[in-house]
């Protein structure tokens, strides 16, 4: 493995020492948000030379509407022959029903259903998705074998419950939640494969274009520590950018979610902070990794 690597689709990530970027801005109106399965894979057969090549530790996608690329990287990790546990730090389930192929809100519920990964963690969640009516907008079954584990502040997890879905819990605090998740690492043996969207991240520490949660930086980095000597790969979302779709039907679905538009002259601003909490995520990748320097 080797440095970190720039999937430039947006330019939305600042430049970050030693990282080699890919300049994707023609794939940005088919993969943002969302795209078929097909398009996905082609994307994946456009990268692999390069990952074959690189083999980045960390990898920067952009704005969380490219989330759905962490599925591509997983997917390749097929090749070590190993089960992997996933731990998605994210403000969100990212594992809901979505029948146009696959998207950002819905990638996780696809990367667990590759044999070869044996759980998938989502830690930070605070969105409403989890709860009463928004439950069965949720692919259920990964719930209710605890396949898909879902680690809450704050929700209501009676809906859960009731559907006999055990494995997801709910705390009180941020630092309660990562106490027990602490547990649960210590706890299992498989190597790790990390995603990080940054709209975890409390609103004031980083701003992204959706909603966002309680987690502190601080926090964040003490739990990448929890993997060290686990990790196979890395990546990171929930930079800031701004697109108008040329595609309707993308403005529809992008529409429905209500994200709130960037104002221009916070943007930069913004894309600031994002680069100085981006490097203190390489800074503490590197430091629990050998292979990222
Ligand atoms: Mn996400």
């Amino acid at each position: 493995m080797s440095r970190s690597l720039i999937l430039d689709f947006d330019a939305s990530v600042r430049p970050l020492a030693d990282a080699d970027v890919v300049p994707l801005g023609d794939s940005q109106e088919a993969i943002r948000f969302g795209c078929g399965l097909a398009v996905l894979r082609a994307l994946g057969r456009q990268l692999a030379p390069v990952l074959d090549a690189l083999s980045p530790a960390a990898v920067f996608l952009g704005s969380g509407d490219y989330h759905h690329v962490s599925y591509l990287l997983i997917e390749r990790l097929r090749s070590l022959g190993e089960r992997l546990q996933i731990v998605v730090f994210d403000n969100h389930p990212d594992n809901m029903r979505y029948p146009f192929g696959i998207h950002c809100g819905s990638w996780v519920w696809h990367v667990s259903r590759l044999p070869f990964v044996a759980r998938v963690h989502v830690v930070g969640i605070t969105s409403n998705d989890v709860e009463g009516g928004h439950l069965w907008e949720n692919h259920l079954l990964p719930l209710y074998s605890g396949k898909v584990r879902y680690w809450c502040v704050q929700k209501k997890l009676r809906a859960m419950r009731t559907l006999g879905i055990r494995h997801s819990r709910s705390f009180a605090s941020m630092p309660s939640l990562l106490d027990a998740f602490s547990d649960a690492m210590a706890a299992s043996v498989e190597p790790i494969y990390l995603t990080i969207d940054k709209d975890v991240l409390a609103a004031d520490v980083v701003n992204t274009n959706w909603d966002q949660g309680v987690m502190r930086l601080e926090e964040l980095t003490s739990a990448i520590r929890l993997l060290r000597g686990r990790l196979v790969g890395s990546d990171v979302t929930g930079d800031v950018s701004s697109y108008r779709y040329r595609g309707r039907f993308k403005r529809l679905l992008s529409g429905l979610d209500r994200q709130p538009p960037i104002p221009d002259h916070l943007l930069e601003e913004w894309q600031i902070r994002h680069q100085e909490v981006n490097r203190e995520l390489l800074s503490v990748l590197g430091s629990i990794s050998h292979t990222l320097t």
